[in-house]
């Protein structure tokens, strides 16, 4: 399909964006689509370290939303609640990962219309003072509740 080659396309142009610089590297971002009325977005993403040192993401922002958090979702006497995650720590030659049920970034008030096959650009900001931005394209997922989705 013409469609998942685009994305295939997209998820290696992201891939290359990593600052060889940074030590860090963003792999697989995605960001789920919604009703066209929602105001708030989930996005996903691995952080791959490839330095030798830890590696301290202190916010992610899009310049395509007014507003992203971090958050984390924890599961208290069986009811799934998000709670906002200060900084995320990628330990060195180690990886991250953002997905659904546990870190994600929310993403509020889209600047505008985020369907299927659009992409978002996403900042990653780290500590030491170094950014690092990937492309993430919107897919649609459909069936069950993926906050109770375990591989
Ligand atoms: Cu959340």
């Amino acid at each position: 399909m013409i469609k998942h080659a685009l994305i295939t396309v997209i998820l290696l142009a992201a891939t290359s964006l990593a600052g060889a610089d940074s030590g860090l590297q963003v792999s697989e971002p995605w960001v789920r689509e919604a009703p066209p009325t929602s105001r708030v977005l989930a996005a996903y993403l691995t952080l791959v370290n490839t330095d030798d040192n830890t590696v301290t993401v202190t916010a992610i922002s899009s310049p395509d939303f007014k507003n992203a958090e971090i958050h984390r979702t924890v599961i208290e006497a069986g009811v799934a609640r998000m709670l906002p995650v200060k900084q995320l720590e990628v330990p060195a030659g180690g990886q991250l990962m953002l997905e659904p049920g546990g870190h994600h970034l929310m993403l509020f008030d889209p600047l505008r219309t985020l369907t299927a096959g659009e992409t978002v650009t996403l900042i990653i900001h780290m500590n030491n003072g170094k950014q690092l931005s990937a492309t993430a394209p919107v897919i649609r997922k459909t069936g069950e509740d993926h906050s109770h989705h375990h591989h």
